[in-house]
């Protein structure tokens, strides 16, 4: 594929490979696979004015911070480490077996349900999904666990999604929901968690622009490890709250039970923000190996993003509501 120029790629490939990422995302990918310089001038003669002008290799090095939080300036974690270290407890508990035991998950057809307190409920086509107008933020994550990543995914915020629901007066919480499907997600034959995984958010938290549903990563489609075909990214939050391969989400008026929550509500709150200062009762948070890293590093306040939301927690004790 990559030594190919953009002439030789078969349409229906493109379609199959690119069908998740929009115009501007795709025309990047077409360049990245041009190798070389002739090609490369080949591609600005047939596409005169490329509007993406990321490369990846600047991506990986040299991404510039934004004030708004959307791309932190950290060199990304490599793919390889993004797409075999995974949590996902319906394929496996195993993080380095993820990858192979979600190989093949078909995501085709999917909805999501929007539903609940809303005045215009509805269920969206996958394709109606990947419709939405998609960008690339470069966000860290940070895993209960201990460990962290950069990730540059592809996707569009949360509040869009909502705002085409329209919800009502009554709504306080957004709940989520994964699949529950046995046969395609075989893990879910064991009691490991009460299935389905579900998470909820605060609206306001679901509103917030530095919320989005991820459909790809690293110019891809997102792989099934990563939560195909739509997952939540909530960069301020623990790994945890980033809900995959959702199919419902729900406006409600109460704080709605998150996994993770009824699985051990002294460990794993509600809020689950990233907080140095708070500790897991079995381990400390202060501190984080970033994958791919030896050393330790410090874990910032809200992951990093306390200019972007700590004023979403203004007069909360943290202790408290963790
Ligand atoms: N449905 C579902 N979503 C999930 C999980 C899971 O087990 N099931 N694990 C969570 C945890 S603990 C983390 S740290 C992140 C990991 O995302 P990643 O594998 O893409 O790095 O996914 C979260 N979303
Ligand atoms: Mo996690």
């Amino acid at each position: 594929m990559e030594n190919r120029k953009p002439a030789d790629i078969d349409a229906s490939e493109i379609t199959d490979k690119r069908v998740y990422l929009n115009r501007r995302l795709f025309m990047r990918g077409a360049a990245l696979a041009a190798t070389t310089a002739a090609t490369g001038l080949l591609y600005r003669k047939l596409n005169p004015q490329p509007v993406e002008t990321t490369k990846r290799e600047e991506l990986a090095g040299f991404a510039k911070p934004t004030s708004d939080g959307f791309r932190a300036n950290e060199k990304l974690t490599p793919l390889a480490d993004i797409t075999n270290y995974n949590n996902f407890y319906e394929f496996s508990t195993d993080k380095g077996a993820v990858a192979s035991e979600s190989k093949g998950f078909v995501t085709k057809p999917w909805t999501v349900s929007v539903e609940g307190l809303v005045n215009k409920p509805r269920s969206f086509d996958l394709n109606k999904l990947l419709s939405f107008p998609l960008e690339e933020r470069v966000y860290r994550l940070r895993c209960v666990e201990g460990w962290s990543m950069v990730i540059p995914w592809i996707g569009f915020p949360l509040a869009k999604l909502l705002e085409e629901v329209e919800p009502t007066e009554q709504a306080k919480y957004v709940a989520f929901q994964t699949l529950y499907d046995p046969k395609r997600m075989p893990n879910q034959r064991t009691g490991v968690l009460d299935w389905p995984y579900v998470e909820g958010l605060r609206l306001d938290e679901a509103m917030h622009p530095l919320t989005i549903l991820a459909t790809g990563l690293y110019g891809e489609v997102l792989p099934p490890q990563d939560g195909a075909p739509i997952r939540l990214v909530v960069p301020w939050k623990y790994g945890f709250k980033s809900i995959k391969s959702i199919v419902k989400i729900q406006l409600v008026a109460e704080e709605p039970p998150t996994t993770w929550n009824i699985q051990a509500s002294n460990e794993y709150g509600f809020y689950s923000n990233v907080n140095p200062e708070v500790s897991h009762p079995r381990w400390s948070q202060a501190t984080e190996r970033r994958i791919g890293e030896f050393r330790m590093r410090e874990t910032l306040m809200f992951n990093g993003y306390s200019e972007q939301v700590a004023h979403l927690y203004q007069g909360m004790d943290l202790e408290q509501y963790f």
